[in-house]
């Protein structure tokens, strides 16, 4: 049984690639330097695996900012406003116009709008949305791929080789143009990619696998059909083709998959166990089939011993053509848990990171084919001693916890009265306004405040210091608002390292690591907690700066909390039970915290839900169960608030169309949403299905540091008003302003203020 990974995090296990990246952006340390990173970082990764004892060493996984971005680079799909004038005779695309993509400079070095950025299907990992258009040429203009693999051969390792398929790439990619149809670019990329396989060939290469995870979602019949005619285009390629889907079974599409014209299928059998059979009875003769049985979603100890049992019929009717990996690319797990030496051990017993997940797959591997000796018998009586005493763990439930949820009924999930009535009760007390303004929540996290954390965080700075500092950094914020004359205020939360990390650190039932980075895009990295027993909030964890911004100010101030949803989202969950389970526990204690802050005095409290949309299960056919509990969630949150004390929440995506039911059924008094990019067409969807309650869309785009003309700003407000009645709409930007500077903070918002002065005027 061979045993590979589809791949491996890249960002090193002290962060190195983010580190040298910001180094070469800035302007500290060249080309050569940057690229001798990499170099460094492939080596590391590659012995890794060859020491885990893997067959393969896996190449093409590595990338300096996004592995679809140099898909695309490696296409030739440069938008022409990168491109610079000698590029195209070069015949190469430079890494430096893929930072220009990324991070939106044209070759001149001005601005120039970046590609955009989504999430990876259900990750919280964001690629580069590849630019298609009409009658798009491709020509194979990156070697930069073929020269990883000289440098894996030229080290010694067996290579297997890596790239997204061309019906993913396609299916990820975006027209602007709505009489393009992606597909239709199919039979002009299929040349370059079999120019790819026989380059990739020449190198000896002998295995290419082709990253197909479209083939989890829900597809449209053209799109099946096209995987059949694309792999029989692409059949002739002197390479055997491993075709890898993950993040979810195949369901209608296992005929398809099972049946395309290549040497191997991967599947994922930790989200969709239950396909494994299907596909053992489905699968051709000659095919190697892949199982991905080690979760590469999460940070929990595989079950060996269970597992080799679960496998057992798979070696049998497989022999040979059985491999073993990880369910998905590694990227999405923390580098190495041999660096937590601070993580009590108990907890560290039940944990598994990349690295641990290379030693378990091969485990797996030797014991399916009868070769285990001592070492690996030794490992599954760990992972079985440590599994068995993590199920037995006291830490992992509080029964509290339970009793108190099986306690809840309808009323618990409902505010005393319907919005009309709640709007009346806060207007009276709030005395806002038409057209009040206010900010998302977050102000610039200066360097200063910054600094200020990681002292105190490393023991350098005293609490009361660090406090006094912080109350420094609040009382600045509110000052700049009351100068601005904004509305309603925020607190502009300085103490908070990460919207869902800070939770994370103040909950039981949570754990946190040191260096669990994990990739989020470029050189961005998030560390999300780790969730492992019931959820409990053993003190308020933001009243007290909340009420001290109160304190400083007449004006209303917004108490801020991360919703339930992106609580869970957002970091690694417990799978002893079910999520919903799980998320309703974060509810209750975010219930606890909002009455807290109104019993403390805030008369509005936003509780956050950026990642609602991003949980979106894969499959349509699982959303509205989904939908359900999340929603059912973030109301339980909520509506243990008085009629009088008015709820925000916050989305920062803009795709409201297909869940705007649900949106509704939050039944948050506010809602602040990204609409300026789309000039307010997103607004259309609210209009049409008759969105009750208030909404602020946001009147500009805080990606971009241009600071925006009033004129514009009204212009859009007007445009809203148009589709939402005055009485109901607020005037805010369209996120959090943390990763901006205070001075173009400022400017825009004195605008903003303006604009909304100006509004009042013509409709008030
Ligand atoms: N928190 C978490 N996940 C997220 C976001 C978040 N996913 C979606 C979106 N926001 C991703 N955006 C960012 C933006 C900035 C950073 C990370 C993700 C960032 N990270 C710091 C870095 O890499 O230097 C580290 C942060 C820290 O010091 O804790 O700047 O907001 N969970
Ligand atoms: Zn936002």
């Amino acid at each position: 049984t061979l045993a590979h990974v589809l791949g491996y995090p890249r960002i090193g296990a002290r962060r190195e690639l983010k580190h040298a990246l910001e180094a070469y952006w800035r302007g500290d340390g060249d080309r050569e330097s940057l690229e001798a990173t990499g170099r460094e970082l492939r080596a590391k990764h590659w012995q890794a695996q060859r020491e885990a004892g893997l067959d393969f060493v896996t190449v093409g996984d590595f990338a300096f900012y996004d592995q679809v971005l140099d898909v695309s680079i490696m296409l030739g799909a440069v938008p022409s406003r990168f491109e610079a004038d000698d590029e195209l005779d070069r015949g190469a695309v430079d890494l430096d116009t893929a930072f220009r993509m990324a991070r939106g400079r044209a070759p001149s070095g001005k601005p120039a709008a970046a590609c955009e950025m989504t999430k990876y299907f259900d990750t919280n990992y964001h690629y580069l949305v590849p630019e298609l258009h009409a009658g798009q040429t491709f020509r194979l203009a990156s070697s930069r791929l073929f020269d990883e693999v000289a440098e894996a051969r030229a080290a010694g390792y067996p290579v297997k080789a890596v790239l997204t398929g061309p019906l993913t790439w396609l299916w990820l990619g975006k027209t602007h143009d709505e009489t393009c149809d992606r597909l239709s670019l199919l039979e002009a990329l299929l040349p370059v990619y079999g120019e790819i396989l026989a380059r990739l060939a020449a190198e000896g290469v002998e295995w290419v696998q082709l990253d197909e995870p479209a083939l989890v979602q829900d597809l449209p019949l053209a799109w099946k059909q096209a995987y059949e005619a694309a792999y029989n285009a692409l059949q002739s390629a002197p390479v055997k083709l491993l075709v890898a889907s993950y993040f979810g079974g195949l369901g209608d599409n296992l005929q398809v998959a099972v049946n395309l014209p290549v040497e191997g299928l991967h599947i994922d059998a930790v989200r969709a166990p239950e396909q494994l059979t299907a596909v053992l009875d489905n699968l051709p003769a000659y095919k190697v089939l892949s199982v991905g049985v080690i979760d590469g979603r999460n940070v929990w100890r595989a079950d060996l011993a269970t597992l080799r049992e679960r496998l057992a019929n798979a070696r049998l009717r497989l022999g040979e053509r059985l491999w073993l990996a990880p369910s998905c690319s590694l990227l999405h797990v923390p580098v190495d848990l041999a660096s937590e030496t601070e993580l009590d051990a108990e907890l560290t017993s039940w944990l598994a990171f990349a690295r641990q997940k290379l030693d378990e797959t091969v485990t797996l591997a030797r014991l399916l084919d009868g070769r285990a000796g001592a070492a690996e018998r030794d490992r599954v009586a760990a992972a079985t001693a440590a599994l068995d005493a993590r199920r037995a763990s006291p830490r992992l439930h509080r029964p509290a916890v339970a009793e108190r949820l099986s306690r809840l009924g309808e009323a618990d999930l409902s505010r005393a009265n319907p919005y009309p009535v709640r709007a009346g009760a806060q207007q009276r007390f709030l005395e806002l306004p038409l057209f009040p303004t206010t900010t998302i929540g977050s102000f610039p996290q200066t360097a200063e405040i910054r600094a200020t954390r990681r002292a105190y965080k490393s023991g350098e700075l005293s609490r009361e210091t660090y406090e006094a500092r912080m109350r420094e950094a609040i009382a600045d914020a509110v000052a700049r608002q009351e100068a601005l004359g904004l509305d309603v205020l925020v607190h502009g939360e300085a103490e908070r390292n990460d919207m869902v990390e800070y939770f994370g650190e103040q909950l039981e039932g949570y754990a946190f690591t040191r260096f669990g980075w994990v990739q989020s895009y470029g050189s961005r990295c998030v560390k999300p907690p780790i969730l492992y027993g019931d959820v409990t909030r053993p003190a308020p964890m933001t009243v007290a700066w909340s009420r001290y911004a109160q304190s400083l100010t007449e004006r209303p101030m917004k108490g801020m909390l991360t919703g339930p949803v992106t609580m869970l989202q957002w970091a690694f969950v417990r799978d002893d039970q079910p999520r919903a389970t799980t998320c309703r526990q974060i509810a209750l204690a975010l219930r606890d915290e909002v009455a807290d802050l109104e019993a403390a005095g805030l008369p509005i409290i936003q509780i956050d839900e950026p990642a609602l949309r991003e949980g979106l299960p894969l499959r349509q056919a699982e959303w509205q169960g989904y939908l359900d509990w999340a929603v059912d969630s973030f109301r339980l949150a909520a509506s243990v608030a008085d009629d009088a004390t008015q709820i925000h929440t916050h989305m920062c995506y803009s795709e409201f169309n297909d869940i705007i039911a649900a949106i509704a059924a939050l039944d948050a008094d506010v809602i602040t949403i990204e609409t300026s990019r789309s000039h307010m067409e997103l607004l259309d969807v609210f209009r049409d299905f008759a969105y009750p309650n208030a909404i602020g869309p946001g009147v500009y785009d805080i990606h971009s540091p241009n600071v925006p003309e009033v004129e514009w700003m009204v212009q859009l407000l007007e445009r809203a008003a148009e589709r939402i009645p005055v009485e109901r709409l607020w005037v805010n930007p369209d996120c959090g302003l943390k990763t901006r500077d205070w001075p173009e903070v400022e400017a825009a918002l004195e605008r903003m203020v303006d604009a909304a002065r100006e509004l009042r005027q013509r409709y008030g």
